[in-house]
């Protein structure tokens, strides 16, 4: 039997927010979101859509309480900058858990300009930093658990010989003499690819020092990239469906080729496509939300930390996979962004299910059904949309910079509440 709980969920209307919410609130949790909206603003700064028509959140809210009978609760609020309203909220609801997704999530979008490089971190970390401060200032040290979404990057790309660890590593320190070791496990040594993943290693010191200075209870789900769209939640009903990102900021690799196969683009594996990443399903990704909320670190223990991630694929076999499924072409473009060609990854992911996951992994079945997602949709498809544009390296002449716009139509610094 499940045991209800008081859930807030920072970025409940966002692609792995909004399914969570569903989904713990189907559960039986009561769910309270918080958003501030940006990510719609940030379609608008693109110039682009998702490719399936997600309704106004007001409407998404109003169509789960026709269909479940059950209410989500909604406050508007930048988490980032409203320090107060937020402590407000958390002394008021009293969360027994809080769900952090309310981040600037796309590695591309970080890397656009000066300025979403500012956006980013100036976003990413006074969220992160408000949402600690805030449970230590309203006495939510023991009674609550924050359950924070980082990421598989945080640990980079590199080769290993070894299994990435679940965010510890052993490690022998030795005297300058050599004469003399003393073993102790620290942070798996951080090496972020971009600016957005920099701001998810930042957020482990966050977690650390709160954790040992005011004894907060939080785990770390290092997840890989999400692919999959819909949840049996969210396909209930046209007007909770979930966003499916295809853009060159914001789209995700596997779901990017699943959804050019269906509007007849060439797949656009960059570089050699060697890069071997680790992928989750949607559906398991608010899984692993749910088996993190029912089994909180005992007050005292030290963060803890979970590969959330069921298997790792090299891109240019996933391209010829979906070429093979589909017939489309594959296109070996210039990779925009710096990191290796090629790398190995082996990752260690037992945490989670030892909890009780039971992974879904990567089938023609599940491809199918995003491909049937993307076809009903293509419609909406605007292909100059497709390439990606943002780059690691600085700009050639053959390249020109992109537009260094303000990425959310707001001051980067808006003003901030310190009541
Ligand atoms: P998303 O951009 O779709 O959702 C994030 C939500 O947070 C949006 O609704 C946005 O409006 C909100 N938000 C952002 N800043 C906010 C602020 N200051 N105040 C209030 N709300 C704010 O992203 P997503 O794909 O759902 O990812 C959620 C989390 O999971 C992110 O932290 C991301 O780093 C992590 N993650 C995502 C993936 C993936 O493949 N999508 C993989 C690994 C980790
Ligand atoms: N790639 C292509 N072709 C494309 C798009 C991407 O070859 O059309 C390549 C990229 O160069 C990269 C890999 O695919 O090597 C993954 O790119 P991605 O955009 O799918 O994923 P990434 O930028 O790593 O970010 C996503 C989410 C992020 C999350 C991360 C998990 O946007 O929020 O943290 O996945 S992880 O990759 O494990 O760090």
């Amino acid at each position: 039997m499940i045991l209800s709980k008081r859930v807030l969920i920072l970025g409940g209307d966002g692609f792995c927010g909004w399914p969570t919410s569903l989904h713990l609130s189907a559960q039986g949790h009561e769910v309270h979101i918080v958003d501030n909206l940006v990510r719609r603003r940030q379609d608008e700064e693109l110039g682009v859509q998702s490719l399936t028509p997600i309704r106004p959140l007001s409407e998404r809210l109003k169509a789960w309480q026709e269909h479940s009978g059950r209410e989500i609760a909604f406050t508007a609020l930048d988490i980032a900058h409203d320090y107060g309203q937020l402590r407000d909220l958390l002394a008021q609801w009293r969360p027994e858990a809080i769900v952090h997704f309310a981040e600037q999530r796309s590695a591309p979008y970080s890397m656009k300009s000066p300025r979403h490089k500012l956006y980013t971190v100036d976003n990413n970390l006074n969220a992160t930093h408000n949402v600690l401060c805030a449970m230590v200032e309203v006495g939510l040290e023991t009674d609550c658990h924050l359950v924070h979404l980082g990421t598989m990057g945080v640990y980079g790309y590199k080769t290993s010989r070894f299994k990435l660890p679940e965010g510890y590593q052993k490690i022998r320190l030795l005297s300058p003499d050599g004469n003399d070791s003393v073993e102790t496990e620290i942070l798996y040594p951080p090496d972020p690819g971009s600016i957005y993943h920099m701001t998810k290693t930042q957020d482990q010191l966050f977690f650390y020092y709160y954790n040992k200075n005011d004894g907060l209870r939080i785990t770390d789900l290092h997840q890989g990239i999400v692919w999959g769209t819909e949840t049996p939640e969210t396909c209930c009903d046209e007007r909770l469906i979930n966003r499916f990102d295809y853009d060159g900021d914001f789209g995700t690799v596997l779901n990017r080729f699943v959804m050019q196969a269906a509007v007849g683009h060439p797949l656009t594996v960059h570089g050699t496509g060697g890069q071997t990443r680790a992928f989750i399903h949607i559906r398991d990704t608010v899984r692993c939300i749910e088996l993190a909320i029912a089994h909180p670190p005992a007050p005292g223990e030290r963060v803890r930390v979970f590969n959330q991630t069921t298997e790792t694929h090299r891109i240019r076999d996933l391209a010829r996979l979906i070429h093979e499924l589909t017939g489309a072409p594959i296109d070996f473009v210039d990779n925009p962004r710096k990191e290796q060609d090629e790398n190995e990854l082996k990752v260690e992911n037992q945490g989670l299910q030892n909890l009780g996951l039971a992974p879904i992994t990567l089938s023609a079945g599940l491809l199918a059904e995003v491909s049937e997602v993307a076809a009903r949709y293509r419609h909406r498809c605007d292909l100059t949309k497709i390439p990606a544009r943002s780059r690691w390296r600085p700009q050639t002449a053959s390249c020109p910079p992109e537009r260094d716009s303000d990425p959310v139509g707001a001051p980067v610094h808006s003003e901030r509440q310190h009541d």
